[in-house]
């Protein structure tokens, strides 16, 4: 039976519109009764040095438990470990607890356990930090002139150099674009974004005996159970991580934070269970936030419109220690060439630390950065040769013929259609009418500007090269379901949907008889977790393969019900019955099989490991800019995104959406910003301006499935697509609207003031 592929509506969805998910602050198990609460107490300074921490007052308040510095913790608790494998051990770590220095505001310096959470609210007020404060550097390009130097034991501002990695290519010298006709530079800014998720950070946890209990709101249930036994120097099977329903996580609950790996410690001191969640204003302060990046790009060709030299240096903000953040170039790296064949290509990338809260991933993480970089070149370049955009681009596209396709910058490309895309985007767009529309606003005068903006990009998903692994379980039980256990995790993806579909058919079952447990990593075995658009195409190919192996022991089993040889019998998978090749008339269903099998030998596991794939598309945007005031009105965002094989195109569809609209938000809204102090002033969402329904038009989707041959569904990445695609294409519509002003570049967010502004500069 064909199931996947079709349009089956959320298995999730009854549960959340009827009880209602189950957040980890919400949970209500009796492991946690009587739990105390924990607050931290976080620097308000940028830069610092601690001179003295009080907490005689807030231990004699109401409620309070114990307060906790850096200098009660053990040795193994001192520093965040894990996570990011590129820095040399103890370079540039975060402290769990700050102790003589504070690095950014929002850092945590004590935490306050109460019998009630209020409690600890007032009581952190109590706590008297008294820091004397150092110079803050909170820009990344004065990070990088190391004047202010952020880790005075390590010497330089400098987090990671990819040349020394090998890669990056490094420069060579300015010889690097002679024989270029045209050669243009840009500087071209990716701005710190929040991932708001919903719901915020929570954990709370439990000692049971020598094992610790923990939930949380994580991306990935397992590495933070390796997290959480490393830094306790347990084994792993001493720790059961559980993560409940997840709202949310878009990148940044990958890693674990101290305010997480802090608790058990404080669940032994105290010798009862604990439970932190944090604030909106607290996710804002200390949750880490992605992009953070610029880019100095210089695009060179001829003046028939052939791109042949592209260069890119890129500068990363790691925040005030190297976490994710430090090492997201490794995924802007491989795709600086985007969807173009570009013969020569150099490349560099530095990450700095910085004043800020530690960097993390975000939607896309790395991707984002690139293809805005190229995309913008590309605009930059057509209006230099005085060719159409759309012209230039289509001129330069890889061709769909030479596929696998090595870059410039040794990145092998699976499969792909960019030139089919693009034509299928414009089409969809009516990209004609619009051009006359323009053309007539333009010669009336409108003051309402007019702009369309096209991007053809290319992303990276189950990176970083050469790709990834995940595991699943299919077990068949005795009343003849399935149960299908993946060491993904989906915090809103819908996998209890999608991998259900992908078992029910190889076991030829009713999606309805298929249970997915994920995010326990007792009932769990193994598992990496769910980012970088890794899941369907690793995990997903986990439960294919591993229920195809559970049909071949049915098949055994089925063959001596059937006084058959196995290899006689096959499994009607439209009607879930097994009967001997050319005989459907006698037959045995799964219930049949299960009574007859070996308690519990209707079972397989299987770790799926596959290269990468390449998800690309087109995004076209149409705006109109009100250039007496600057506002943008979005008018339509048609894009083409191809995923490969489609599992559920309503999900992917919701993908999308969520993905657009993300990206739609950095190109016009979005930006986390300091003061130059280091002083958050995007502390919450009045401040910080989430993006909503009311800034987006309806989207009008076009799909397109070029499968991958690198894995047995064909399937690619699609979570992060849309915030891909879509930011260049909104800001080239903003850029084309207002070039006959002669503006020639504004940087995202495309804020009213920013476009007013570069419309006044354009006119004097
Ligand atoms: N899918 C499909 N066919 C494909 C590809 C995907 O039907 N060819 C379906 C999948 O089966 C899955 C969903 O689409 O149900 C997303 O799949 P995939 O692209 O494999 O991505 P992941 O499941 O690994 O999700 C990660 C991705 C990332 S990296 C971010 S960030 C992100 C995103 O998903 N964060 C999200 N989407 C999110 N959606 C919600 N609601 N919340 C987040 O935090």
């Amino acid at each position: 039976m064909t199931i996947v592929g079709t349009k089956v509506l959320r298995k999730e969805d009854p549960r959340f519109l009827t009880e209602g998910a189950t957040y980890t602050a919400d949970l209500a198990d009796p492991r946690l009764e009587g739990a105390l609460h924990v607050t931290y107490v976080r620097s308000t300074v940028a830069s610092g040095r601690i001179e003295s921490i009080a907490v005689d007052g807030a231990l004699a308040m109401p409620g309070v438990v114990a307060v906790i510095t850096a200098a009660d913790l053990p040795e193994g608790l001192q520093l965040l470990a894990g996570a990011v494998p590129l820095f040399p051990p103890d370079i540039l770590n975060r402290p769990v607890l700050a102790g003589g220095r504070v690095r950014f505001v929002g850092e945590p310096v004590a935490a306050v356990v109460t019998e009630q959470a209020y409690q600890g609210e007032d009581a952190a007020e109590a706590v008297y930090v008294d820091i004397e404060p150092l110079p803050a550097v909170v820009d990344l390009e004065a990070a990088a002139r190391d004047e202010v130097i952020i880790h005075e034991d390590v010497g330089t501002n400098m987090a990671l150099d990819f040349s020394t990695l090998g890669m990056a290519t490094g420069f060579s010298d300015d010889s690097f674009f002679e024989g270029c006709e045209v050669v243009i530079s840009q500087r071209v800014v990716h701005q710190r974004m929040s991932s708001a998720p919903l719901e915020v950070r929570s954990a709370a946890t439990v000692w049971d005996g020598d094992r610790v209990v923990m939930w949380m709101s994580t991306q990935a249930a397992h590495s933070a159970r390796d997290s959480i036994a490393a830094a306790y120097g347990l084994d792993v099977e001493s720790v059961h991580l559980i993560a409940p329903d997840v709202g949310g996580g878009f990148g940044s609950k990958i890693n674990m934070y101290p305010e997480e790996i802090l608790l058990p410690h404080l669940a032994e001191i105290t010798g009862r269970p604990i439970r932190w969640f944090e604030t909106r204003t607290e996710n804002m302060l200390a949750m880490g936030y992605g992009r953070a990046q610029v880019h100095y790009a210089t695009i060179g060709g001829d003046r028939s419109g052939n791109v042949t030299h592209y260069r890119v240096d890129v500068l990363a903000d790691s925040g005030a220690y190297a976490r994710i953040g430090g090492f997201l170039s490794m995924f802007t790296l491989p795709m600086v060439s985007g969807t173009y064949d570009i013969p020569h290509i150099e490349t560099r990338a530095r990450s700095f630390v910085t004043n800020t809260v530690p960097s993390e991933a975000f939607r896309g993480a790395g991707r984002p950065e690139a293809t805005l970089s190229i995309e913008r070149c590309m605009d930059l370049f057509a209006a230099e040769v005085g060719l159409d955009p759309v012209e230039v681009r289509r001129r330069n596209l890889i061709q769909p013929d030479t596929f696998p396709v090595t870059t410039a910058v040794g990145t092998v490309y699976d499969s792909g259609d960019y030139e089919a895309s693009l034509d299928m985007a414009l089409q969809a767009a009516g990209i004609d009418e619009l051009r006359a529309e323009r053309r007539c606003r333009r010669e009336a005068g409108d003051p309402v500007a007019m702009g369309i903006g096209v991007s053809v990009y290319v992303e990276v998903t189950a990176g970083p090269a050469p790709g990834g692994n995940e595991f699943a379980k299919v077990e068949v039980t005795d009343e003849g379901r399935a149960r299908v256990y993946s060491g993904s995790f989906s915090h809103g993806q819908s996998h209890a949907t999608t991998f259900a579909m992908i078992a029910a058919e190889q076991l030829g079952m009713s999606i309805d008889d298929i249970e997915v447990i994920q995010g326990d990593t007792d009932l769990v075995a193994q598992g990496t977790g769910t980012f970088g658009s890794r899941s369907t195409q690793l995990g997903g190919s986990a439960v294919f393969e591993a229920a195809g192996s559970v049909v071949g022991k049915a098949r055994e089993v089925a063959a001596d019900l059937l006084e058959a040889a196995a290899d006689d019998v096959v499994l009607d998978t439209d009607s879930g019955l097994f009967h001997v090749v050319g005989s459907p008339a006698v037959s045995k269903g799964w219930s049949d099989v299960a009574a007859a099998a070996e308690a519990g030998s209707l079972v397989a596991d299987h770790d799926f490991n596959a290269d990468c794939s390449y998800p690309f598309g087109t995004h076209v945007a149409v705006v109109d800019v009100d250039t007496e005031t600057g506002g943008v009105t979005l008018r339509r965002m048609i894009t083409c995104d191809d995923a490969g094989t489609i599992i559920n195109p309503i999900i992917v569809e919701g993908q999308r959406h969520g993905g657009i609209a993300q990206g739609v938000a950095q190109a016009l809204l979005e930006e986390v910003a300091y003061d130059e102090d280091g002083n958050p002033v995007t502390s919450n969402f009045a401040d910080y301006a989430v993006i909503s329904m009311a800034e987006l038009p309806s989207f009008e989707l076009v799909s397109m499935q070029t499968p991958t041959p690198n894995n047995p569904l064909g399937a690619k990445g699609v979570g992060e697509s849309g915030a891909i695609g879509c930011t260049p294409a909104v800001q080239s519509a903003v850029i084309d609207a207002l070039s006959p002003l002669g503006v020639t570049h504004i940087d995202v967010p495309m804020t009213p003031q920013k476009i007013w502004t570069a419309i006044a500069e354009a006119n004097e």
